[in-house]
């Protein structure tokens, strides 16, 4: 994931209602929706847990520093969930000390690097590739009604590609993927189950389903995508240019936070 800037989460927060309805339009779900079938936990357990845990997100100043309204954002998610949640006055480890004094059961927190959500009880984390490659499948299976037996084009085998790929498989879809470094593939060269595709335009062309999960941007154009493409995009920048995004909107979930910190949530339960 590239390192999020203030301009992309600006608003988020008083958006998020927004964010969640056009979700429904496009995928007949809304987003708790979504990050419970991405988690493998029941709707009963995801309500019954929010009223057992607090969640605090805590702020980190190391490497390139805070991100204006980072931390906000990350609670506005959680809080639109039904979740209690609060960011620490404290920042770094004074905060991480701070969430645990103030009785946090789920502590959120990012650095350059990795962005995890820590389940202070259970000791475990759920770091945010994971859960980010597991929601946005979750989005592609419900915008295609389904992908058991559909074929699926992941784009980039990096840790959102791969975590994505073993969810698809999960799922049953038939998993192609591509990725611009030919090594990065090499782990699904003995794998059955997944086909390395070795051409980006033929397969671009060739499968309507495609999750891209590359950080490149505007490599996608108008042309290059079958004529009836559903795309699951997580991360910024987007890979589509302006015209192919504004050609099949209503056909693609792209977001820069919200999905990715649902299903950390979720999972992290
Ligand atoms: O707390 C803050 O305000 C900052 N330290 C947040 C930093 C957010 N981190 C990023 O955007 C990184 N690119 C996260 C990488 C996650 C990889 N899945």
């Amino acid at each position: 994931m590239t390192r999020l800037t203030t301009s992309d989460i600006h608003n988020l927060g008083s958006e998020i209602a927004n964010y969640n309805s056009d979700l429904i339009k496009k995928t007949g779900s809304d987003m708790r929706t979504l990050v419970c079938f991405a988690s493998g936990i029941s709707a009963e357990r995801f309500a019954e847990a929010s009223r057992d845990y607090a969640v605090a997100v805590v702020p980190i100043t190391s490497g390139q520093g805070l991100i204006g309204s980072f931390a906000e954002s990350v609670q506005s998610i959680i809080e639109f969930l039904g979740y209690t949640s609060f960011v620490t006055e404290h920042t770094d480890v004074a905060g991480i000390a701070e969430a645990v004094e103030r009785k946090a059961h789920l502590i959120f927190m990012a650095d350059d690097d990795r962005f995890i959500v820590f389940n202070v009880g259970q000791g475990f984390y759920v770091d945010n590739a994971q859960a980010t490659a597991r929601g946005y499948v979750a989005a592609l299976a419900h915008m295609a009604r389904g992908l058991s037996g559909e074929d699926v084009l992941v784009l980039g085998a990096g840790p959102v590609g791969q975590g994505a790929i073993s969810f698809l498989k999960e799922l049953g879809a038939q998993v192609k993927v591509f990725d611009i470094k030919q090594e990065k593939l090499a782990r699904y060269q003995n794998d059955s189950q997944v086909f390395t595709e070795l051409s980006l335009a033929e397969a671009l062309r060739k499968y309507k389903y495609i999750l891209d999960a590359t950080p490149a941007t505007d490599f996608i154009g108008l042309n290059d995508l079958h004529p009836e493409a559903v795309v699951a995009a997580p991360g910024i920048p987007l890979g589509l240019t302006a015209e192919a995004f504004a050609r099949n909107k209503d056909r693609i979930v792209h977001d820069p936070l919200q999905l990715g910190v649902a299903t950390m949530l979720a999972m992290a339960l």
